[in-house]
């Protein structure tokens, strides 16, 4: 039996081991189960079972390179960043995120509560199922993770060991490459085009020389404007739900990085589950209920902020009156226009989202892909526009119109 003194990746009964000998979780149990579960880019997540109890953990492993593919070398430091950055989110948020039981930095894997009673919200979505509370939670996370890890809360010392404590240089690089250049140039040419797209896309992003020097402008921020802790990924695959509550998973992306970074991905991910719903013809009251959610994302967002900065806010310079709103408005614009990258990159570049690529029909996928494209262009063109929920709903309505989508 193995010792887990030195690393490798395990299997399934290795995992079992694994529990037994490194956790209490299942003493006195001898019927455990395990399977691998995972279907993310990057690792191995196991779930081990109790089958006569019921009770159950999630084991999640970091390999040296990505699961999808062995071209993205990763270090397995980022499980390390993982639980921390989800212990630290469950201290900010409360409830939003699940349990870490334990991380080992020899395995490099961490043992973490069960969500599986939870969906995650992009199957969710595609099933056309409705979350009452999901703006709600999910603007709550990103106030209270956001703020409060920013200068404008912390103390400059404490906040800065922290920006080092986080540096994830190859996560990002990911970002850098799959969000801010391939799909402007598709250099490295691994851009996975849908092929009734592929010369929309071509003359309406590749070839479009304003979009191209703005998105090189927003890389330079994602690199260095470190203001805050983000999640990193936060799309709809990072967010497990069920009807009364929501769970931000998977912050391995994390690193002090600009605040919009992660409104704008929740946003634009909300928005291709909109064009999917709007192409496909979905039920009147989920789609109503969707623009509702993204319209309360963005004004619940602004909202708690400025009540959060008031409470906590202390340093002195940003206590000047009327910092705290220009302040937001600085992040209401990189939130636009990272709404706008992530939707060009999830169409244009290698990594897709399946609220598109599984619409069967040709013609509505067509138009699914320009609707969020057009509008995707506004948000990075005219970024400092959009103030409200209803600035961002409307883009993405009138560009539907334009494609003639009824
Ligand atoms: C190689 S990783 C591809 C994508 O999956 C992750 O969830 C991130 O979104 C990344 O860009
Ligand atoms: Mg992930």
């Amino acid at each position: 039996m193995a010792d887990f003194n030195s690393y490798f990746l395990m299997n399934a009964d290795e995992v079992i081991q694994y529990v037994k000998s490194k956790t209490s979780f299942f003493d006195g149990s001898n019927n455990l189960k395990c399977a691998e579960i995972g279907d993310g880019n990057l690792n191995y997540v196991f779930r081990v079972i109790d089958e006569e109890s019921g009770k159950s953990v999630i084991v999640k492993q970091a390999g040296d390179t990505a699961r999808i593919s062995d071209e993205f070398k990763l270090s397995t430091n980022r499980i390390r960043i993982e639980s921390n950055v989800l212990k630290l989110e469950g201290e900010l948020a409360p409830g939003l995120v699940p349990e870490v039981y334990l991380y080992d930095n020899v395995m490099n894997c961490c043992v973490m509560e069960d969500l599986s009673d939870h969906t995650i919200l992009r199957t969710a979505l595609m099933e056309e199922r409705i979350f009452p509370k999901l703006a709600d939670d999910l603007t709550t996370f990103m106030v209270n993770t956001l703020l409060l890890t920013s200068d404008v809360v912390m103390e400059h010392k404490e906040k800065k060991a922290r920006v080092q404590d986080y540096i994830n240089p190859e996560l990002c690089e990911i970002s850098e490459d799959l969000v801010y250049s391939e799909p402007f140039t598709d250099h490295n040419n691994r851009n996975d085009l849908f092929p009734a797209n592929k010369e929309w896309i071509e003359q309406n992003i590749y070839a479009d020389d304003a979009l191209r020097f703005e998105a090189a402008k927003l890389k330079f921020a994602f690199m260095t404007n470190a203001q805050a802790l983000v999640h990193g990924d936060l799309h709809s695959g990072s967010v497990f739900v069920k009807e009364d509550s929501t769970k931000v998973i998977d912050p391995e992306f994390a690193f002090y990085g600009p605040m919009g970074y992660d409104a704008g991905n929740v946003v634009a991910n909300l928005m291709f589950a909109w064009s999917r719903a709007h192409v496909t013809k979905a039920d009147e009251k989920y789609l109503s209920w969707l623009e509702e959610t993204i319209r309360d994302t963005v004004d619940l967002f602004a909202e708690k902020f400025l009540a959060s900065w008031k409470g906590n806010v202390t340093e002195i310079m940003a206590k000047e009156r009327g910092f705290d709103r220009w302040y937001l408005d600085t992040v209401l614009k990189d939130t636009a226009a990272v709404t706008g990258m992530e939707m060009v990159r999830r169409i244009a570049g290698l990594a897709k989202v399946k609220d598109l690529t599984t619409i069967s029909d040709e013609q509505q996928r067509v138009k699914a892909e320009r609707l969020c494209l057009t509008a995707a262009k506004q948000f990075i063109l005219k970024a400092a526009r959009f103030k409200t929920g209803e600035d961002f709903l409307r883009v993405l309505k009138d560009s539907a119109l334009n494609h003639n989508v009824q």
